[in-house]
Parts: C-alpha cells; sequence; structure tokens
C-alpha cells in the first residue's frame, strides 16, 4: 500500500522525496504557466506547484489552475525547499512539486464563506487595510461543517477531546467506575421546571436534566465511586454566552468516609490534571487557538483555592454589593467575585463552599451544625460556574421530607429514595459543564464555540 504524507510530518530533511498525500485545496493561483495550489490538512499548510515537466502537461497545468476550494485532491510530488519563504503558509520553508494529482471530492465553487475570513482573529478584521471579511456566529453555526475546518476549530475539539480524556484517565485512576445512565426518564431528575417531555409510546418520557438521581443510586448499588460523560438536557430559554439547551455533563458521584471534603479534595486533583494536562500536553492546539482567538493563561493553585459562601459575600459587600448573607449569586455578582479574587490570589480558579441551604436542591445534606448553610459548592473559572456539586441526603425519610417541602410529587421519584432504604453509604459528587470548561478555560466567551453542534432555544439544526 501506498503511504501518504502529513503535511504537518515534513521537514527540512524531506527535501527531493517522493510523497504522496491527500489535502484539501485551500487556495489556488494561476500565472497560465504555472499553478499555485496551496494545501490544507487540519492547521497545516503548504504550496505545491504545478509546472510543465516531463509528467506534467500544459492540460495539467490548466486543470490545476482551475480547481475549486476546499475539494479534496490526491498528489503525488517531489519535495523541494521553498525559493522564497512562502509567509502564508504553516510550511514556509518548502514546496511540492506537483508529478501527478487527482481529484478525490470536488467541492462546489460556491462556499457559505471563505476558510480564510472565518480563520481571521479580531485584530486582523479590525486592520483599515484588512483583506477578511467577518463571519457571523450564525452564519458559521447554520455552515457549521465548513467553520469546524478552521484551524482554531480543529484545535478547539482536539482540546475538548483532551478535556474528556484528562477527566476519564484521572477518576480511572482513582478507582472510579465509568456508567452510562439513562436519559429517557419517567420523571424529572432535578424538580419539575425546566425539562424536555416527549412521547413514549402511550405515556410520557422526560429526558434526563443531569444523571443526578442514577449516580446516586449506582452508589446504593455499592459501586463506591462513579462517574459518566453524558448529555444533559435543560428546557431553559436562556438565550445566553453559557447556555445550551443540551450539553456534556461530566458527572462524578463518590463514597465518603469521614467528612465530604474528601470529595473536594478528589475534584481538586482532578482539575488541577486537567488544567496541567491541557498546558503540558496540547501547546500546539493552544497555540493555534490563540491566533485566532487571543487569550491570557488560565491560572490555578496547588492545591486550588477555597473559600466559604460567606468570606465570599464579605468580599464582595466590602467592595460595595449589597446583598444578604443567604442571597444566591447572580451572574454579574458571580463575575465580579471573580475578578476580587483574581485581584487578591492571582488565580482563575476556584472553590466555594458551604452554601445557604435554601438555594440548592433538594438532596443537598444542610449543615450539621447549622441548617441555614449545606455541605455543598460550586467551582468557578474566570469568574462564572463549571460545576455544582454536594454531599447528599442519605438517610430515605429525610429525604423524603425535604423533596416535600420543595413541593416535588413523591410518586415520581420512590424508586430513587427507596434505593436508600437498604441501606446507603454516605456520598457526595458534583457535576461539570464540559463546554463551559473549554470556553472559560479559552476565554472564547461563547459556549456555542465549544458545542460541535451546539442547541439553544434558536437552534434545533444543523
Ligand atoms: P446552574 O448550572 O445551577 O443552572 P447556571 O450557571 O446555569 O447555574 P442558573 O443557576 O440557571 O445558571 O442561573 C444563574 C444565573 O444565570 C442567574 O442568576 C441569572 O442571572 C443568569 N441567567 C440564567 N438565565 C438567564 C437568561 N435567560 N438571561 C440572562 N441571565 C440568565
Ligand atoms: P447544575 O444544574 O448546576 O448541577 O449543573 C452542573 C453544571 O453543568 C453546567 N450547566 C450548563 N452548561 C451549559 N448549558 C446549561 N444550560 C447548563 N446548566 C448547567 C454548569 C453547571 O455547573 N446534579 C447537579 C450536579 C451535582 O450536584 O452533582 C447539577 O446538575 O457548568
Amino acid at each position: 500500500r501506498v503511504k501518504f504524507t502529513k503535511i504537518g510530518g515534513l521537514n527540512e530533511a524531506s527535501a527531493g522525496d517522493t510523497i504522496t498525500l491527500r489535502a484539501r485545496v485551500h487556495n489556488v493561483r494561476s500565472t497560465g504557466k504555472q499553478a499555485f495550489v496551496i494545501l490544507r490538512q487540519r492547521y497545516d499548510t503548504i504550496q505545491a506547484v504545478c509546472a510543465v515537466s516531463d509528467t506534467v502537461s500544459k492540460l495539467m497545468v490548466k486543470f490545476c489552475g482551475i480547481l475549486t476550494r476546499e475539494s479534496l485532491v490526491r498528489v503525488e510530488a517531489t519535495v523541494a525547499s521553498a525559493p522564497t519563504p512562502i509567509s502564508s503558509c504553516s510550511q514556509s520553508g518548502l514546496e511540492l512539486q506537483i508529478n501527478k494529482l487527482f481529484v478525490v471530492s470536488h467541492s462546489v465553487p460556491q462556499l457559505p464563506f471563505q476558510i480564510d475570513d472565518a480563520s481571521a482573529s479580531k485584530a486582523e478584521l479590525e486592520k483599515e487595510d484588512t483583506k477578511y471579511t467577518a463571519v457571523g456566529l450564525d452564519n458559521r453555526l447554520n455552515n457549521r461543517v465548513i467553520d469546524l475546518r478552521t484551524p482554531a476549530n480543529q484545535a478547539i475539539f482536539r482540546l475538548q477531546s483532551g478535556v474528556c480524556a484528562l477527566f476519564r484517565q484521572y477518576l480511572a485512576g482513582m478507582n472510579f467506575v465509568e456508567i452510562h445512565s439513562p436519559k429517557l426518564l419517567g420523571a424529572a431528575s432535578e424538580g419539575g421546571a425546566n425539562v424536555f417531555k416527549a412521547s413514549y409510546f402511550d405515556r410520557s418520557a422526560y429526558l434526563a436534566q443531569s444523571p443526578q438521581l442514577f449516580k446516586q443510586m449506582a452508589l446504593c448499588s455499592d459501586m463506591e465511586r462513579v462517574f459518566e460523560i453524558g448529555p444533559v438536557f435543560r428546557a431553559e430559554d436562556s438565550n445566553t454566552h453559557r447556555h445550551l439547551t443540551e450539553f456534556t455533563g461530566l458527572d462524578m458521584e463518590m463514597e465518603i468516609n469521614e467528612h465530604y471534603h474528601e470529595v473536594l479534595d478528589m475534584l481538586d486533583g482532578l482539575f488541577v490534571h486537567i488544567f496541567k494536562g491541557l498546558r503540558d500536553q496540547y501547546k500546539h492546539e493552544l497555540k493555534i487557538v490563540s491566533q485566532q482567538y487571543p487569550f491570557e493563561d488560565f491560572k490555578f493553585m496547588e492545591p486550588s483555592l477555597r473559600i466559604n459562601y460567606v468570606e465570599g459575600v464579605k468580599l464582595l459587600r466590602e467592595n460595595g454589593v449589597e446583598m444578604g448573607e443567604e442571597e444566591d449569586l447572580t451572574t454579574e455578582n458571580e463575575k465580579f467575585l471573580g475578578r476580587l479574587i483574581k485581584e487578591k490570589y492571582d488565580t482563575d480558579f476556584y472553590m466555594l463552599d458551604k452554601f445557604p441551604l435554601a438555594v440548592r436542591p433538594f438532596y443537598t445534606m444542610p449543615d450539621a451544625q447549622d441548617k441555614k448553610w449545606s455541605n455543598s459548592y460550586d467551582m468557578f473559572m474566570r469568574g462564572e460556574e463549571i460545576l455544582s456539586g454536594a454531599q447528599r441526603i442519605h438517610d430515605p425519610a429525610f429525604l423524603t421530607e425535604r423533596a416535600s417541602e420543595h413541593g416535588i410529587e413523591l410518586s415520581t421519584i420512590q424508586p430513587y429514595i427507596d434505593s436508600f432504604k437498604y441501606g446507603a453509604p454516605p456520598h457526595g459528587g458534583g457535576g461539570i459543564g464540559m463546554e463551559r470548561v473549554l470556553m472559560l478555560y479559552l476565554a472564547l466567551g461563547n459556549i456555542r464555540r465549544t458545542s460541535l453542534f451546539p442547541r439553544d432555544p434558536k437552534r434545533l439544526s444543523p
């Protein structure tokens, strides 16, 4: 079989080699006598020259000169040093002398937008003599398959794969079991609001708002430590930069031996593993993203900063925010607190512990000393929430009482409550929004940029 070469794998020592590769036609220029085809694979580009020779006819040069952008071609060529550096290509010091070229798959000539335009940075677009045209987010998402071909997007989704791989790797190493809980439920999993209803034969089903009840039931089945990477559905009509109607949840749940801070310690190790893994194993991808979307390096501490909710509120009040001790954080205050914490501690990641019980879900364990507070926490990146979690109530009578107080129809969650009747270990966990983690790590400003085919109240397609 023929060995297919990757553009990124070529170097000075490749000069003189005869290679075969498949690539996209990124751009074409023709002088009549010669055709210059810029070939692209993922984030790598190289110039290929088609000129009349023993193996290349005049007709062939003409054919190369009218190739449509984005077509896929198979090229057999000789690698040579470029006579002058080709600054627009990632392989600027090399060029390919085309011996043969076949079209594997044609692209229609009319593209929804040019890849170069969709790859331009804000700074490049704002230059007075810019050669680029801005491509709006809606246009990109309507034509997501083309949009995803930009170098930054290629890198973003490699990084996303990295976030999941690092999450899985860390927890598997800590003896967690990966589970797959059902997404079609007979009742809402996080209380009644914000749930999508579907028809299920002669009755209704609900799309899971989280794996919450099932990850806890798995612990009641003696699985000790579990995690899940799966879809989460929220019927929230929230048209914001950080809400999706379907996102990917990175969930974990574990037994507690003595104190719920064992869960915080685990999450601390997990996040540091993810942040370090991205920083150290994905340097190239981070550089590619920053070329289009420049961002400040993500700062974290080891161990991570942990503060209590009251301390956070105190910091806000000292800086002019008027709010009650037990009031929930508004998005604005959440972001302001993030800025204050960055100034004071120089970290983009922190944990906020001991939330007021009143603002947490029914399954949250109250503080044993003062029922005003709870054994629950949120975690933040660059001032925005990325995780929510808690120690859970594992006593069925108390769980029943709390669910009733929250106005939950008990019959709908009876199997969940019953699973605690046969002896249940103390436990806690957390749920992370995957798209938010990447959006905030890269400071991308919109969650749609880190969702492959985003779903929001206005978008169900493609
Ligand atoms: P959770 O993950 O717990 O749902 P979240 O970060 O998704 O948290 P919510 O708890 O739903 O967000 O709400 C947090 C804040 O987000 C609210 O205080 C509110 O200010 C803001 N928010 C939610 N929906 C909207 C919306 N449609 N428009 C503007 N802001 C919103
Ligand atoms: P919560 O509802 O806070 O907690 O969700 C957990 C995390 O999921 C992310 N998230 C979202 N991401 C995108 N679009 C949305 N609409 C959206 N809503 C939430 C956030 C959030 O921190 N069962 C609990 C978790 C637990 O206690 O283990 C839960 O679902 O990053």
